[in-house]
């Protein structure tokens, strides 16, 4: 019959590695004016938290200066406090945004 010399032809391939994304924190901090409901429509709407989770992060940046709304790569980073920064202007809230790299 056939030779056959048991190579069922499975092929393993591996991979180079793909390297994860370096991560952002976006920080929210306080200020004096900015109210507290505006900060947790922005909490609810632009990091789609619950408003239970937004009121607990609007309080923690209220009584500690400063919170973080989430952690995302670079790109998301900049959109989602570029969106926080042009929100609070458009409604002439002092509210700061900034981003940090993640640990
Ligand atoms: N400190 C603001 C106030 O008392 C509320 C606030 C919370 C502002 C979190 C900015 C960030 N109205």
């Amino acid at each position: 019959g056939r030779n056959d010399d048991g190579d069922v032809g499975v092929v393993l391939k591996t991979r180079a590695k793909t390297k994860k994304p370096s991560m952002y924190k976006v920080l929210l901090l306080n200020d004096d004016y900015t109210p507290m409901e505006f900060v947790v429509y922005i909490l609810e709407h632009i990091f789609s938290k619950s408003q239970e989770e937004a009121t607990r992060i609007m309080l923690h940046v209220h009584q500690k200066g400063v919170g973080i709304c989430g952690v995302f790569t670079f790109e998301v980073a900049e959109t989602k406090a570029n969106q926080v920064m042009d929100l609070a202007r458009h409604n002439q809230h002092p509210l700061q945004c900034t981003i940090e790299k993640d640990a």
